[in-house]
């Protein structure tokens, strides 16, 4: 199965790069999209005034500031599904619980991802950090197209902490790989801290040995996903406040990118996209909007801070409040390096190069935006259903008049109701009638069954 799933791969890809050939602008720009995890979206700067963040103050003032971009799916598996192939999670049978350790699902092989797609325009691609898609050898960030990974597999709270009683799943030690080798695992606090460091050393290593060639460096952070630690230093320089502390971390970690980029002379060629993989939860904040990551489709279990710098191509100081979505970001990197999107299959995503660029005028392709099969937006109108036990709610809010979701207008408009509830019920009915699986094998292992001899993350780095 797994070889005739990788041959699979490989007949698709083929005509990818013949197609580019010929489409290539002159000028691919480098790629980096960080994908921060469980972050509300008044949690930085440009976005509320929660917490400083210098460095993303800068990237918003020199780039472009993304008001309406909403993930195409919650949780993080689902979420990194839709991001890396440009489809609904439910499209690619990705939709529903997370993937855990030793899970026999994980993101199908067939998929093209982003990695594919743009190695087919010619770029090296990297990932590091929290892949979540599977931790089976062919579902790993270097058989979806990546030429380098380093970080966890999944969750980093899908852990056992040494010293404490194992929980429920009781998981196995949560490795720390680099390629497709354990090279660390994280038992303790002390490594759990230098997690994000850790992506950030690798990051910056890919960034300075690719500057010569168009690269790609997906960074799927695993902040600030609980269990929330940070080093001493940091916490202490945050007034012992650790979700500060590692927002203020995740803001340096795009200072240093920017930095990296200037001294290579290749920030006027690099575009870094900064977005977020589903609604606050935990100790984040979700500024003007209602809800977080649990509970109903409020704006605050979709909509995500974004943000996207291209110091040269992409105006400095631009807002934009037109409709994006996380799926957009595999069409749209298409466009800007010339590659070619797959026409063999259903692309949920949308082209929103001319959002992104900032150009003036430029207009959302989402007439209708769907919250999977929990909401529909239609321009400034909302709809909001959810059910409680056996009942079904529907709310309706205006969000030009009230993005906060407080004033339920469902009883006032009910022709309208009806209308967005007949597409919402057409869109989850034509999800349902054009499923490509997700990946399955037949006896999955856990990457690592036991850790002895194999040093904590913390001792790596010492
Ligand atoms: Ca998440």
């Amino acid at each position: 199965m797994k070889h005739s799933l990788i041959l699979l791969t490989s007949l698709l890809i083929a005509p990818l790069a013949a197609l580019h050939a010929a489409d290539a602008p002159v000028k691919r720009p480098n790629i980096i999209v960080i994908f921060i995890d469980d972050m509300g979206y008044g949690d930085i700067g440009p976005f509320g005034d929660k917490h400083k963040t210098p460095h993303l103050d800068r990237m918003a003032a020199e780039g472009i500031k993304l008001t309406d971009f909403y993930v195409s799916s919650v949780a993080c598996t689902p979420s990194r599904s839709s991001l890396m192939t440009g489809c609904y999670a439910q499209r690619i049978g990705m939709a529903g619980p997370v993937v855990f350790p030793a899970d026999r699902r994980g993101l199908n092989p067939s998929e093209i991802t982003l990695a594919e797609m743009l190695k087919s325009a010619g770029y090296a691609t990297g990932c590091f950090g929290k892949w979540h898609l599977g931790d089976q050898p062919e579902f790993l960030p270097t058989k979806q197209g990546f030429d380098e990974y380093e970080g966890i597999p999944y969750s980093n709270d899908m852990w056992s902490e040494a010293g404490k009683p194992k929980d429920k799943h009781n998981h196995p030690p949560l490795p720390y790989m680099k390629q497709d080798k354990v090279i660390a695992h994280i038992p303790d606090a002390a490594s759990q801290a230098v997690l994000t460091d850790a992506i950030s050393d690798a990051t910056v290593s890919f960034i300075k040995r690719r500057a010569k060639e168009p690269f790609f460096a997906y960074v799927p952070l695993a902040a600030v996903h609980y269990p929330w630690f940070v080093t001493k230093t940091r916490l202490d320089a945050a007034g012992g406040d650790v979700f500060a502390a590692q927002i203020t971390e995740i803001d340096q970690f795009v200072g240093r990118l920017m930095e990296t980029l200037k001294a290579l002379a290749i920030d006027q060629n690099t575009l870094i996209f900064f977005t977020n993989d589903n609604g606050g939860a935990g100790k984040t904040f979700s500024g003007p909007l209602r809800g977080g990551k649990f509970g109903p489709d409020y704006e605050g279990h979709r909509r995500v801070p974004t943000l996207a710098w291209w110091p040269g191509s992409i105006p400095a100081g631009r807002v934009c409040a037109e409709i994006g979505t996380t799926a957009d970001v595999f069409p749209t990197l298409a466009a800007i390096s010339g590659a070619a999107v797959p026409t063999d299959r259903i692309i949920d995503g949308k082209n929103i190069s001319d959002l992104l660029l900032g150009k003036a005028g430029a207009k959302s392709p989402h007439a209708v935006l769907f919250y999977g099969d929990g909401g529909v937006r239609q321009g400034k109108w909302k709809l909001v259903r959810y059910r409680v036990k056996a009942d079904w709610f529907d709310e309706l809010y205006d969000l030009e008049a009230d993005l906060g979701e407080k004033t339920n207008l469902a009883a006032l408009n009910p022709d309208r109701v009806k209308a967005m509830k007949a597409l919402l019920d057409a869109h989850n009915g034509e999800l349902k009638k054009n499923i490509r699986p997700a990946g399955l094998v037949p006896n999955p292992k856990p990457i690592l069954p036991e850790a002895t001899g194999i040093p904590t993350l913390a001792q790596l780095r010492k």
